[in-house]
């Protein structure tokens, strides 16, 4: 074991967050160490300690912990495990990315958060921004460390950052221009105490700002009428059911979105394919108004929502195999993503459902689930939880494979039918993420296609 010695920050995790967090600390001339429990990111090693960083790789040791001057934390660590727990009561600093990113940053942040639809939002208002001519950079939990944009050789314009309820949690100082807060819905239960405590985080994103900035927040969301009173910010309000309330913010009606700023009017009609679903809509009016309310035009923001393509993950199209369509949307990692999928279709849907719970409550798919779906795949450790949830409701097979679900789900299916890979589970039990899950989803279609042939 190494003995670290004088004044250091300590990064721990080192995935997509923690290196680019080691890398950013060293070109600030920070001595740094870096720790991770997983023996397997050993192959990270050499390139930190090529620029002499000291690494602790496959263990944690509580002396490093306790003796830091600062930790920063990856967003996917829980901030209950016994070594920061004793670190903090040795009055050890902990931070994250995001303080990190607010002390060195000085260009404009639109940050949204919500517990489905961010990326889609995030990329959109990128997409939006550009099309304005805007030097943008498009990063955060969407798969780009924040502290990135910081190492580039040219200052953007404007920042667009995803935000996950993870990063905010151990946020004291982030303050964006623009904030956006798309959904509230169960999600990550296995990390709160409750669903008020993550809703709660998610409010956080607002908690620093002030009169001279913006808060754009879905206006379906539950408390929104005291919480939005009780903020600082300038609120604008979107909407797709309750939309007479809405003073300034932006409408939903069918496939038109209508904008109201002070004494001007727009209207966007979304015609693109892409953006399938009343969902979509409410993340093209939300990127929409915080792109407006940065200084874009109207028609840039019609030209970035031209621009967009769809995500991979997200309901995406894998094939036909006899008349039968196979959708991939590895990404509805909670309940209601997956509400929002079968909203997509209009019925006859075999639903492949499952993986790791994140305390989810199933029940709350069964009115959606009856009304759209004519059988489940089980799959994934959360199986037997789904067989006793929908017994008697609708028929369910279990299955032990990607490929087993697949052929099974075929098999049930005649001509017309959807295969819907929308999982409401994490896919840590089988895979290394949601978007391995994915890929495997869409080549066991194939296959199943080759085989049919
Ligand atoms: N680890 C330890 N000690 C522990 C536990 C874990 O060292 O006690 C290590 C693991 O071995 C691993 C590393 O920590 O090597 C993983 O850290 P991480 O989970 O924070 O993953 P990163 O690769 O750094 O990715 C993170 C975000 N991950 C999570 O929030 C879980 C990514 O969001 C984000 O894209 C990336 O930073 C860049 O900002 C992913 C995500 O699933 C997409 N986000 C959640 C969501 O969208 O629902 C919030």
């Amino acid at each position: 074991m190494n003995t670290v010695k004088g004044k250091y920050i300590l990064v721990v995790g080192l995935g997509i967050s923690g290196m680019s967090m080691a890398r950013f600390l060293h070109g600030k001339n920070k001595t740094v160490v870096a720790t991770d429990i997983d023996p397997s990111r050993k192959d990270v090693e050499k390139e930190l300690n090529d620029l002499n960083i000291l690494t602790q790789v496959g263990y944690h040791d509580h002396d490093t912990f306790n003796n830091a001057e600062i930790i920063v934390v990856s967003p996917g660590i829980p901030l209950n495990t016994p070594y920061l727990e004793q670190a903090k009561s040795n009055n050890v600093a902990i931070t994250g990315e995001l303080d990190i990113f607010s002390q060195y940053n000085d260009c404009p942040v639109i940050a949204i958060t919500g517990t489905n639809g961010k990326t889609t939002t995030t990329t959109l208002a990128g997409n939006m921004l550009k099309a304005c001519g805007y030097n943008t950079f498009v990063g955060g939990n969407i798969g780009i460390p924040l502290v990135d944009c910081l190492m580039e050789k040219d200052k953007p314009d404007v920042i667009v950052a995803e935000i996950s309820s993870f990063q905010l949690d151990i946020s004291k100082g982030f303050k964006p221009e623009i904030g956006v807060l798309l959904n509230i819905s169960e999600d990550h239960l296995d990390r709160y105490r409750d669903f008020h405590a993550y809703a709660d985080t998610k409010w956080d994103l607002f908690k620093n700002q002030n009169e001279n900035d913006t808060a754009i927040i879905n206006q379906n969301i539950e408390d929104v009428e005291k919480k939005g009173a009780a903020l600082k910010a300038n609120l604008l309000n979107f909407a797709s059911k309750n939309r007479e309330e809405i003073l300034y913010g932006a409408i939903i009606d069918q496939d038109e979105i209508t904008i109201k700023t002070k004494g001007k009017t727009d209207n966007i009609k979304i015609e693109s394919d892409e953006l399938r679903g009343v969902h979509n809509l409410e993340n093209t009016a939300a990127a929409a108004l915080a792109c407006l309310s940065f200084g874009a035009d109207i028609k840039g923001i019609g030209k970035g929502i031209k621009a967009f393509k769809n995500l991979s993950h997200r309901m995406e199209f894998s094939g036909t195999i006899n008349g039968v369509g196979f959708y991939n949307d590895s990404k509805a990692t909670n309940t209601d993503a997956v509400i929002r999928a079968l909203e997509c279709f209009k019925e006859n849907i075999i639903l492949i459902l499952g993986g790791r719970e994140k305390g989810t409550d199933f029940s709350l798919l069964v009115h959606d689930i009856k009304n759209k779906a004519k059988k489940i795949i089980a799959l994934g450790e959360s199986k037997e939880t789904i067989c006793e949830t929908f017994s008697g409701i609708i028929p369910i097979e279990r299955a032990d494979t990607m490929s087993d679900a697949v052929k099974k789900a075929f098999l049930s299916s005649d001509s017309g039918d959807t295969v819907l890979l929308s999982p409401a589970c994490a896919s840590f039990d089988m895979y290394e993420n949601y978007t391995k899950r994915g890929h495997d989803f869409m080549i066991q279609v194939q296959q199943l296609k080759e085989k049919t042939k």
